[in-house]
């Protein structure tokens, strides 16, 4: 007879929505802020298009990155595909296949086509040095993708796109806050753009914002993130609606008055399981640059199955089972998902360190949805699966696959 999840759980019985440990769970700044914001935009009438809120939202940003333009929109999806689209990129761009879908779709969206490269094994970013023989004459730029708010190699980036003058882009979906080489991640590239998706550590509920320091590029943006248009009646380039609206903002706004603290806690939370983890075997917290600026949203651990006996996706059952959602970022790699998997058959042959990554990571909870307690027990039963303690592998693993 099948179990319940809640007969089988070592912590007790089925918990609610809420209280199931999940990643991706949102900070929240001060309600009371927010509620004022959002009744002041009621009040004003002004709901969206370039409404104040956004444009404060916008100054914001630029001043903490250091750059000259900021342009918010409603997602960084769309922001990708208007930054792709106002850097005339067509034809083929190439970026790594170990990342979130969105940045391989924002490409093709627009018909051009992601050429996936792999990535480097110990910083998870695009290895520069694979990049040369997938460049062909079609080619017209580079997307790195700062994943977990880890730098990407950007001289070497810079310096392949100026040989083969390709315009260079960032997916900075991760990075806001973070820094390379001491210099905050936003001034990259032709243009970077970041998320402001719930599940960032700093949201504004669904947003995302377009940053560069070129005041051409940066004019085109805005108007094609507003239909194209330069004035009314008046239409100058194709254009999408990619506008954030005002509550999007208020909540952003306020979402940035607690970042510090989030970041604290973070921290707080990346340092406790760095010393729980520490003694378990074959589950390795990957590192952030102590000498960087970093958001530390995501608590990424490499399961090496060959120390710790058991696969990251069994872990993963067992975690689940338990009520902790984690998550197997970016499992199984862009290039085994349609439209792209049936393209090209062999491409993972290619991509060994995806292949690699995509089946050892799991992201763990943090934020400020979760607790010290809650840490803990999730490092307990990382070490229970892992080490066998009172309960061995195969029986957790026989109870969840039962269920
Ligand atoms: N580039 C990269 C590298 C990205 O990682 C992303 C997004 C993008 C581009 C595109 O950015 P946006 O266009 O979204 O601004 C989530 C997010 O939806 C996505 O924004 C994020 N990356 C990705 C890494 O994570 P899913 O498919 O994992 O979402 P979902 O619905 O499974 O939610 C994750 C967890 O968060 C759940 O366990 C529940 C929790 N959650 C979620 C929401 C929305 C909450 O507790 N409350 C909430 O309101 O993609």
């Amino acid at each position: 007879m099948k179990k319940k999840i809640s007969e089988l759980a070592i912590f007790g019985g089925l918990p609610t929505f809420s209280e199931k440990l999940h990643v991706g769970r949102p900070n929240i700044g001060s309600r009371q802020i927010l509620l004022q914001r959002i009744n002041d935009v009621l009040d004003r009438k002004w709901l969206t298009n370039n409404g104040p809120l956004v444009q404060e939202f916008e100054q914001e940003i630029a001043s903490l990155v250091g750059v000259k333009h900021c342009i918010a929109t409603c997602n960084a999806t769309v922001g990708l595909q208007i930054a792709i689209k106002a850097c005339e990129l067509k034809g083929e761009v190439i970026i790594p296949s170990f990342t979130f879908i969105a940045t391989a779709h924002a490409l093709q969206w627009q018909g051009i086509e992601p050429i996936f490269c792999d990535v480097d094994p110990h910083t998870h970013n695009i290895d520069p040095q694979k990049i040369e023989p997938l460049i062909t004459d079609k080619t017209t730029g580079i997307m790195g993708v700062h994943l977990w708010g880890r730098g990407c190699n950007v001289e070497a980036l810079q310096e392949i796109a100026r040989r083969y003058s390709l315009k260079l882009l960032f997916d900075a979906a991760h990075a806001f806050g973070c820094s390379y080489r001491g210099q905050m991640i936003g001034s990259f590239g032709n243009a970077e753009v970041f998320s402001f998706h719930a599940t960032k550590f700093c949201n504004s509920f669904e947003g995302g914002a377009i940053v560069t320091n070129d005041s051409e590029l940066a004019k085109k943006i805005r108007l094609m993130k507003n239909f194209g248009f330069s004035d009314f009646d008046c239409v100058d380039d194709i254009g999408i609606n990619g506008k954030m609206n005002e509550v999007s903002a208020a909540m952003g706004l306020t979402s940035l008055e607690s970042i510090d603290d989030f970041i604290d806690i973070n921290i707080e939370n990346y340092k406790q399981y760095q010393q729980e983890l520490s003694n378990i075997p074959g589950v390795n917290l990957i590192a952030y640059d102590k000498k960087e600026r970093c958001n530390y949203q995501y608590v990424i651990v490499d399961i090496d199955e060959s120390i710790t006996g058991i696969d990251r996706d069994k872990l993963y059952r067992i975690l689940w089972a338990e009520n902790i959602l984690a998550r197997r970022y970016f499992y199984p790699g862009c290039h085994q998902m349609e439209p792209y998997r049936s393209r090209i058959a062999d491409m993972g042959l290619m991509l060994t360190n995806t292949r690699h990554l995509a089946a050892r990571i799991l992201a763990l909870p943090t934020g400020t949805a979760i607790g010290k307690r809650e840490i803990s027990k999730i490092c307990q039963i990382l070490r229970l699966a892992t080490t066998g303690g009172k309960i061995t592998n195969e029986m957790l693993y026989q109870n969840v696959c039962a269920c």
